[in-house]
């Protein structure tokens, strides 16, 4: 096939064109079973089964990719390169048979060989290659990508183990491995002809010229492969590129191997392996381990030399490059690309210092997702220089001709060049990785309005001094397929009819259509019916009972712990009062915390012990009930989230940066109670006060609070009756001795002054009880909250990238 031929590939071949009706869909079952799993139906397990339906439904897309490809080459546009250490897909399969519109002839093919859909549907597996908001956010951004014609590819790792499995054992958490791949994945096309070379260690010298050589010390294979990344409603169907270690052809020692030494044999090939092995678990906090380092240098190096050898294709003049690539990097993980970059233009390619330097800076965007400072990675200059004795040369002169512009700017002001300098000097020697990506990009943006603001304001102040033009807010946003039309199809159809087509899935604005709906009995009956099924299909707690949701990672500034100081009142209010009636809820947790965070644990802990005394208490469980299904992914999100009546939003105001749950909550009718923090403020803004339950601190009275050192968490205790109650519960040890941790916390040093915010939100929880014994009223406010949401679509996040950062227009894919 000659590259660059627009036509229809499949016809332009001579093949027979893939039908669209079950008969021909079966036979297509039926040929891939024989010759790509080698069987029949007669013997074919039910692993079989699935893999040739995976194969059948991709072979569907595959025919839109190739044409994809062929008109995005003839185009020869500007490409968007995302750079990413997560993903998290989600599962593949009933995406993929919703976009290539196969998922009602794929069930008949299989009934009519005798196969049970729902048997082998059920195998498909979701590739946990990240760990929460931040890997979820770039399959959204991908998803809309594609959905809107603009040529894009994502970069990021094939980890072997993805996002651990989480157990519960007496309460606790339990990690146990999660071998995604072991069966294989259907929906990975391997390219091992497109491997790419990665070095590490070694030295560098200067060769005759004066160009600088770097002679490594480790060299390692980056093996990709990609899966396919459909829109919705095109025929675009970009990918998402991954990429595996592989030892180097020489690490296999067959001298030792010969001699009986089997392990040592192997030794260097699987050392060179672990760089891709597993996900590091790590949320919003740094880990500081140079396997993760290595792994992102991994990420950066193969991906760059792919992207160059793409521009090569149809490109020869490197002046050209930032007119045809923009690289956006997801945080800083992937900011080695920046030094990675200049290395290859000077010393692989010859160009002057300053030409390479001007080319890098126009071709990255950062995008920073949080504001806490333990977040922000720093790595320490003897592991950083010792793996990467080049990188840390061009860090070096990056920074020096830096700190010169700073020192013309603003003479004789030592403190700022100090704060400003990509090195840290105290009390160790570090590269800080924000200070590199802001540096050595032409855009920087946060990921919702408040956020971008503090970034500007606070965290990058100096920065954004420097340049104020550099700065930008992109409010994240989420797939309207995946989370609505996916996850909740009952309500999907309720919208569908209401507006009187679905051309909302692609233009979400369009949700707005159902305001005036807000107003009809029968259709506010109808959406009530939609959520009481979607409580029975989720099978946890009275479907009558108002569904109380908390689904995130667990982490301190999220503040679990105050739902469980609600929850505890909540419990004493009920015991205090018998025989009155209460509102029955039931509450949701679900999420993970990072293995070694056990502050974290410990609210796990006290949570699941909490649970089983309500459980265990008959007069407490009628109207409260605690449950915490383990091992929170993007499949168990879409079934909680189409349930959720009520969506917790608490985190300290200030400290998340958007959320990306909020939007999803939203959309699917739950009423937010929340902070103004994050994204929460333009969901308020826009679904109404009234429809919103606000409470807490703001972010200005936060930071007074915490930095003016008032804050007394035994004041809040004395003062607040309810307060000391649920705390001294804790302490004196009513749930099974558990959680003293939790509460010795929260009245020692506190850095998320969740006392200071416990009266506000208990109160505003009183507010939710009293609204939701209001049906009708409530069902008019689910409604508007999905109307008025429209612009969470990850489409609109896309679209505002491609207008204020990428500058890229769409190629459309024609048959
Ligand atoms: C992450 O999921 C997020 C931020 C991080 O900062 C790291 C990870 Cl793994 C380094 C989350 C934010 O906490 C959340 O507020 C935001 O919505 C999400 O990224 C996507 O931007």
């Amino acid at each position: 096939l000659r590259k660059g031929a627009d036509m229809d590939v499949r016809n332009g071949m001579g093949l027979r064109p893939l039908g669209t009706s079950a008969a021909e869909f079966e036979q297509d079952l039926l040929s891939n079973l024989y010759y790509r799993r080698g069987t029949t139906v007669e013997s074919a397990s039910t692993q079989d089964a699935y893999e040739t339906l995976a194969l059948t439904v991709r072979d569907r897309l595959a025919e839109r990719r190739v044409r994809t490809a062929a008109a995005q080459y003839a185009a020869n546009p500007r490409w968007v390169y995302y750079l990413s250490a997560e993903y998290l897909l989600g599962k593949q399969l009933e995406q993929n048979m919703l976009y290539s519109g196969t998922d009602r002839i794929a069930r008949i093919a299989l009934r009519q060989l005798g196969l049970d859909p729902d048997e082998v549907t059920a195998l498909d597996l979701e590739p946990g290659l990240g760990n929460g908001g931040l890997g979820r956010l770039a399959a959204c951004l991908l998803d809309a990508m594609a959905t809107l014609d603009i040529p894009a590819v994502g970069y990021g790792i094939r980890y072997d183990f993805g996002i651990f499995k989480q157990d519960f054992q007496d309460g606790r958490q339990i990690e146990r491995p999660d071998d995604w791949a072991f069966q294989g994945n259907p929906w990975e096309f391997p390219a091992p002809d497109d491997q790419q070379t990665v070095f590490f260690y070694g030295h560098t010298e200067k060769d005759a010229a004066g160009r600088t050589l770097w002679i490594p010390g480790e060299v390692v294979f980056a093996e990709p492969s990609h899966m396919l990344v459909p829109g919705h409603g095109t025929d675009t169907v970009n990918i998402v590129r991954l990429w595996r270690a592989r030892g180097s052809h020489s690490s296999f020692d067959l001298s030792r191997f010969s001699a009986g030494q089997y392990a040592e044999a192997v030794d260097e090939a699987v050392h060179a392996e672990n760089i891709s092995k597993v996900l590091y678990p790590d949320d919003s906090t740094e880990s500081g381990r140079e396997l993760r380092l290595k792994q992102q240098y991994f990420l950066v190096s193969s991906s760059l030399r792919d992207i160059i050898r793409r521009f090569r294709l149809r490109n020869s003049d490197w002046t050209d490059f930032p007119k045809k690539t923009v690289i956006q990097l997801n945080d800083t993980h992937p900011t080695l690309a920046i030094p990675e970059l200049m290395r290859l233009l000077v010393d692989e390619e010859g160009l002057s210092w300053d030409l390479a330097w001007a080319i890098t800076k126009q071709t990255f965007a950062y995008t920073c997702h949080t504001l806490l400072p333990e977040a922000l990675e720093t790595w320490p200059v003897h592991m950083f220089e010792r793996l990467l004795p080049r990188h840390i040369e061009i860090v070096y002169a990056i920074n020096e001709i830096f700190l010169t512009e700073v020192r013309n700017r603003f003479p004789a002001d030592l403190d700022r060049v100090r704060r400003m300098s990509i090195i840290q000097e105290e009390p160790e020697r570090r590269v800080r990785m924000a200070n590199l990506a802001v540096v050595g990009t032409q855009a920087v943006n946060g990921v919702a309005e408040l956020h971008s603001r503090l970034l500007a304001d606070i965290t990058l102040r100096d920065f954004a001094e420097l340049w104020p033009e550099k700065f930008h807010n992109v409010t994240n946003g989420i797939s309207p397929r995946r989370f609505v039309k996916m996850a909740n199809p009952a309500l999907s159809d309720l919208i569908t009819e209401g507006l009187g087509g679905d051309a909302w899935i692609t233009d979400l604005d369009r949700l707005a259509g159902l305001e005036p709906l807000a107003e009809d009995a029968s259709f506010r009956l109808r959406w009530r019916e939609v959520k009481q099924a979607n409580k029975v299909r989720l099978g946890l707690g009275d479907p009558a009972s108002l569904t109380d949701v908390m689904i995130k990672r667990f982490h301190e500034y999220k503040r679990q712990q105050l739902k469980l100081l609600h929850i505890i009142t909540q419990y004493h209010r009920i015991k205090q009062n018998p025989g009155q009636t209460f509102v029955p809820r039931t509450v949701l947790f679900a999420g993970k915390a990072a293995p070694a965070y056990h502050a974290a644990k410990h609210i796990i802990r006290l949570i699941n012990a909490v649970a089983a005394t309500i459980d265990a208490d008959p007069a407490v469980s009628p109207y409260l009930k605690v449950v915490f299904p383990a091992n929170y992914n993007v499949t168990l999100s879409s079934l909680i989230i189409p349930a959720a009546d009520l969506s917790e939003q608490i985190s300290l105001a200030g400290k998340e940066a958007s959320g990306t749950g909020n939007m999803k909550l939203a959309l699917n009718g739950a009423l937010t109670v929340g902070t103004l923090d994050g994204a929460n403020i333009e969901i308020r803004d826009r679904v109404g006060a009234d429809n919103f339950f606000l409470f807490g601190l703001d972010t200005p009275a936060a930071l007074e609070l915490r930095n003016g050192g008032t804050y007394s968490p035994r004041a809040y205790y004395e003062q607040d009756g309810e307060l000391r109650r649920a705390l001294d519960a804790i302490l004196d040890g009513k749930f099974a001795g558990v959680g003293r941790e939790v509460a010795d916390s929260l009245l020692g040093w506190d850095e998320y002054l969740t006392l200071a915010d416990y009266r506000t939100y208990v109160d505003a929880q009183d507010d939710v009880d009293a609204a939701w014994q209001d049906t009708e009223s409530w069902t008019r406010r689910s409604i508007l909250n999905t109307a008025r949401s429209g612009f969470f679509s990850a489409d609109r996040t896309v679209r505002d990238y491609a207008s204020e950062i990428w500058h890229v227009t769409p190629v459309k894919v024609t048959r």
